[in-house]
């Protein structure tokens, strides 16, 4: 995994040249960069990829500009950038495509009661999964939610969408969603720099009337809302959003987001409609443009979400039929769509060769403290719940020690349910991480202890938020920028729950690992085992002096192999048929767990290795 914020531009110098100047930026970073034009006091956000850069990159902006912040998860983040609108200031929070389901409760509710200081989410979609549990479509929540839904389709447009939104917001009374895919978020392209706007801030405006979501408020709130779209859709119409590029009679495309450079790229000589918002539809617009061609397909990633508000309209439409509905859109991918729909002629020829990356599984790293637990967890034969994180890998070959995975959070609530079905003899465990069990894992436990179930629960402690690149969250006692906080104590918290079994082991200690845990599972009630190491990789990558394998010890027993390590594998050698092992001296971090679980005590420090 790779940190996001080791290649961020840092900003603070930008915009002070005469000239317009221009950089190249990600997605990410132009999204960061459109939110400090527009004045934004405070951003906030849960990691989660493809995301995570853009509070990363906000950050590197002056603390006096903006308050940059991570939050314990994507609804806090949410609920601060409410607090902030309400108090008069523009206000930002960012996630990924799955935290908007965390947020939604708040985002449903602050759609009707609007907003004072701009408030603006970016959300980004992982068309694709490259590294999700899913790949939902955010503008299903837009249109369900009634917040407008903006879709940039390259950085420059990323930042100047993102800066509209915040005006829209504050126009409209609105929270404006702003959608981002995987392809926008990580590439880069040109952007021309502003200044910043200055705004001095609005102040509270005490309107309980509006702003306390009570049923008698919401039931007024509620025609304001359709009014409020109603608003929208004629300021869609006339915007400059919608641009209308003349081509051919025969055909038209409409299209948005990333998609519409793929349009572009593959059938220029089309009519093409690019929409700069999904939700609410220029309506107008668009049936002027399908009544000015002949025949129209809709290019869009993922679910048919203009498709289908077009057939409501009653115009005659093709899209779904021609493109995946699964996975990116790609130049390949539309073409032969359009191939397939009699609009282009002719495929490019193909090579002869296959050109296509190699998939290759992902494994833990050489090092990483999740996997001695998942070692020692196989040996006690459990039914584990697990969670979302580096440790989820410990589903797969060779560690093969978890039985289910759901969304954030759920493993603790899910071993509870699994407990309570009495569907089971072997134990019950919960595995979850330090960064998942702050976000949603803190009210599953009080609902173990207060529903009295039999579970065992790992927190496994590697100080970061390993999966998204190493971001700093309550539990490592550092903020965003840095800067050293208070450390939320996990076993003082886990006490306060009411946990009564309780007990912290070093996860590189393979035999107490294997020990507590044998204990734990005897525990009637919760036990809780937190299995403490900090991340092989965060915050700087560690290189101890390496491990090698003495060849003639090896009795290819191959106990080492059962850490999934990728610095250990099979040499060339053979005992008794079997092939002995041999450690890779310039992977190996020296966390000694190989040498701890080898019978033969062939595992040994290579002092001249040491770097
Ligand atoms: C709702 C939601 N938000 C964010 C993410 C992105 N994400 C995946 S795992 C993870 C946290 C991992 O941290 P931790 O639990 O500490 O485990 P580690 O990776 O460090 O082992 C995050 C933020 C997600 N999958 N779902």
């Amino acid at each position: 995994m790779t940190n996001g914020s080791a290649s961020l531009v840092r900003f603070q110098d930008a915009a002070a040249s005469a000239e317009p100047e221009i950089r190249s930026f990600m997605g990410n970073e132009a999204i960061a960069r459109g939110a400090w034009e527009a004045g934004v006091k405070v951003g906030t956000a849960y990691p989660g990829t493809p995301s995570t850069e853009i509070l990363e990159s906000l950050g590197t902006y002056p603390a006096e500009d903006v308050d940059a912040q991570w939050s314990t998860n994507e609804k806090v983040s949410l609920d601060v950038a409410i607090g902030a609108s309400f108090g008069g200031v523009r206000a930002m929070c960012a996630m990924k495509h799955v935290g908007l389901n965390v947020a939604s409760d708040s985002l449903m509710s602050q759609s009707y009661i609007g907003v004072n200081g701009g408030l603006v989410l970016i959300v980004c979609d992982d068309p694709g999964m490259h590294s999700s549990q899913n790949e939902q479509d955010s503008r299903v929540f837009g249109q369900f939610a009634m917040v407008p839904v903006l879709e940039p389709s390259d950085a420059q447009e990323a930042k100047d969408f993102t800066k509209l939104a915040f005006a829209l917001s504050e126009r409209f009374d609105t929270p404006v969603i702003v959608r981002s895919t995987t392809r926008l978020s990580h590439c880069r392209s040109p952007v021309v720099l502003g200044e910043r706007e200055q705004f001095s801030t609005k102040g509270f405006k005490d309107i309980p009337s509006k702003h306390v979501a009570l049923p008698s408020n919401a039931r007024i709130r509620h025609p304001i809302v359709l009014e409020r779209e109603q608003k929208l859709k004629e300021y869609m119409n006339a915007s400059s959003l919608v641009r209308w590029e003349p081509g051919s009679k025969e055909f038209g495309i409409i299209t948005l987001s990333t998609c519409y450079t793929y349009v572009r790229e593959v059938i220029p000589q089309a009519s093409i409609l690019k929409l700069g918002a999904s939700y609410p539809l220029a309506e107008d617009v668009v049936r002027r443009f399908c009544d000015s061609v002949e025949r129209v397909l809709v290019a869009e990633e993922l679910e048919p979400v203009i498709e289908k508000e077009l057939r409501a309209m009653g115009i005659e439409i093709e899209g779904k039929k021609y493109f995946p509905r699964v996975g990116e859109l790609s130049p390949e991918i539309l073409r032969e769509g359009l191939h397939t729909a009699g609009i282009i002629n002719e495929l490019p020829k193909t090579t002869d060769f296959n050109v296509e990356t190699v998939a290759r599984p992902p494994v833990l790293c050489a090092g990483c403290s999740h996997a001695g637990t998942y070692m020692a967890l196989r040996t006690i034969d459990a039914r584990v719940m697990g969670d979302i994180g580096c440790y989820t890998l410990g589903a797969i070959e060779p560690l093969k020690a978890m039985d289910a995975c759901v969304s954030m959070g759920a493993s603790i609530g899910m071993a509870v349910g699994m407990a309570k079905a009495n569907a089971t003899d072997k134990p019950i465990v919960a595995t979850i991480g330090d960064s998942t069990f702050m976000h949603a894992g803190i009210p599953p436990l009080i609902d173990a202890v207060y529903n009295n179930a039999n579970i065992t629960v790992l927190l496994l402690d590697n100080h970061t938020v390993a999966m998204t690149g190493g971001q700093d969250h309550a539990g490592t006692g550092r903020t965003l920028r840095g800067e050293e906080t208070h450390r939320i104590d996990f076993e003082q918290i886990i006490r306060a729950i009411g946990v009564k079994w309780i007990k912290t082991v070093d996860s590189y200690d393979v035999g107490s690992l294997f020990r507590t845990y044998r204990e734990a599972i005897q525990y009637d009630g919760v036990a809780v085992v937190i299995s403490d190491r900090p991340c092989a990789l965060d915050p700087v990558k560690i290189k101890g002096t390496p491990f090698q394998v003495r060849s003639d010890g090896c009795t290819a027993c191959q106990m080492c192999m059962n850490l999934a390590c990728p610095a250990i594998s099979w040499s060339n050698e053979l005992f008794d048929g079997h092939h002995k092992v041999k450690i890779d001296q310039t992977t190996c971090i020296g966390c000694s767990m190989c040498a701890q679980v080898c019978p033969s005590d062939c595992i040994q420090l290579n002092e001249a290795g040491a770097t």
